[in-house]
């Protein structure tokens, strides 16, 4: 009786870790400049164990860590290319050149937040820094 409630316990311990490792990457997250200043048309790619997650719900935010609470970029809806199925695509609108964190928040089919680093310079190149500070 004892070992049997030890196992079930224990059943329930890996079920329950194995259901808090979802481990959502961002993946090849990228922007390229538009013709209007500051806008710029973005992508990433949702990996989890390096398999493209699907029908996700993203939202996708910015801020400046050089000037907090100056200008956070209100989230935009990210959509899932017709073409790339675990790729998704935003545009991105900011309020001046320069470091930016780019932060991710996916709502589905998992819960996290995850952030990337980017220098939009002044001449329209973008920068993206291996992670953000995450
Ligand atoms: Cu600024």
């Amino acid at each position: 009786m004892r070992a049997n409630v030890t196992q079930l316990s224990l059943i329930a311990l890996l079920a329950s870790a194995s259901a808090g490792q979802a481990n959502p990457e961002i993946s090849n997250p990228s922007c390229v400049a538009t013709e209007v200043k500051l806008v710029y048309n973005c992508q990433f790619d949702l990996l989890e164990d390096s398999h493209p997650v699907t029908d996700a719900e993203i939202a996708v935010g910015a801020s400046m860590p050089s000037m907090p609470m100056a200008h956070n970029v209100k989230p935009v809806t990210s959509f899932e290319s017709t073409e790339m199925p675990g790729q998704y695509l935003y545009d991105l609108e900011l309020a001046m050149a320069g470091e930016w964190l780019v932060i991710f928040d996916i709502s589905q089919p998992m819960r996290d937040r995850l952030q990337k680093k980017f220098m939009f310079n002044a001449d329209g190149s973008v920068e993206q820094f291996d992670r953000g500070d995450e």
